[in-house]
């Protein structure tokens, strides 16, 4: 099927459904809540009768977003009564936190005279399993919400200045403020016309910054610290040791920074002469990897899938069982 007829076919499910269920990923970040922010305008204006659902959100700290305070926490009790399930920026069913709930659901579906949810899915991640009905996925996309406009823009919905709030969010949270590889034209474009629809730039860029507070500042120090670079991989990298985290910070402090390793590795990225950037830290009995280039000829997705992970082509990440140790020349997981 043309993007453009399951862009309209996505658009009639929807708007035929008396239930909607939106879920994003766990750990939602600012795309992922722009997203289901977008949908929830959306679907109210459409009179569907909306439920929400992000696992181990934090509350309050993108409370900028339009109807971020309307994303649950709480996994809802019965998927099988929902009349559509849209599921948005999650790059596999295990993101969801609904993992085997869905699995429950797309079992049924052999079993005659049940109906059950219509599944959909945006997202701009590679494809891990595809399980929806209708999958509309674009690698290509900066953001999940640049998938939110084409969306909106194939069917001729009017864009209000929510609705043009919570995209421009999904794209300058994603695009590191335009300043990522993934800036494309489109991008840009779309972000121009959120623009005339109402959505502040300005606002939006000095809200997302992930330097905005002290803790989080002391965690870019350490890791600026103990960068090694090697000048013929063209290699940078650096790692957070338990130790260097619980020196630096509260565990109260810790989950407000949970989100920013991913702005200090693309910032990595821009020292010239850089390849690929790697930032390490270890988190719970865990090494949790962060991989960013912005080298045509690298794809750090491989790498990442390499450890059991994944991502894009220019950005990706891992997470594997152990401990850090640093070596002479770099750092080894044992
Ligand atoms: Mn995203």
């Amino acid at each position: 099927m043309e993007l453009n007829d399951k862009l309209k076919l996505a658009f009639q499910k929807i708007s035929l459904a008396d239930t909607i269920l939106l879920v994003s990923h766990t750990s939602p970040d600012p795309d992922a809540l722009a997203s289901v922010g977008a949908m929830y305008e959306l679907c109210s204006i459409l009179g569907i009768k909306i439920t929400t659902y992000t696992e181990k959100k934090i509350d309050s700290i993108y409370s900028f977003i339009p109807h971020e305070e309307k994303i649950s926490s709480n996994k809802p009790t019965s998927l099988a009564d929902f009349s559509v399930i849209l599921i948005l920026d999650c790059g596999s069913m295990f993101r969801t936190g609904l993992e085997q709930e869905l699995k429950t659901i797309l079992a049924s579906q052999g079993l005659a005279k049940i109906t059950r949810p219509y599944i959909i899915e945006f997202d701009h991640h590679e494809s891990q399993d595809a399980f929806a009905d209708l999958e509309i996925r674009l690698p290509e996309k900066a953001s999940t919400t640049e998938i939110v406009y084409d969306f909106l823009k194939a069917n001729d919905f009017n864009i209000n200045k929510n609705i043009a709030e919570c995209i421009l969010i999904g794209l300058m949270a994603d695009t590191g403020n335009f300043l990522h590889a993934n800036s494309s034209f489109d991008a840009l474009a779309a972000s121009s016309q959120m623009l005339l629809k109402g959505a502040s730039l300005l606002k939006i860029s000095s809200r997302l910054r992930g330097v905005s507070s002290l803790p989080s500042l002391k965690v870019w120090g350490k890791v600026f610290e103990k960068i090694k670079f090697k000048q013929d991989t063209g290699l940078i990298s650096s790692a957070l040791m338990k130790k260097d985290l619980d020196e630096l910070l509260t565990i109260e402090e810790r989950v407000k920074v949970a989100d920013i390793f991913g702005d200090i590795v693309s910032f990595m990225s821009y020292l010239s002469d850089v390849k690929i950037a790697l930032l390490l830290r270890e988190d719970d009995g865990r090494v949790k990897g962060s991989l960013r280039t912005n080298y045509d000829e690298v794809d750090v997705s491989l790498i990442a899938k390499n450890f059991g992970g994944g991502g894009h082509k220019r950005a990706a990440g891992f997470s594997v069982e152990g401990h850090l140790e640093e070596t002479e020349d770099g750092w080894k997981v044992v």
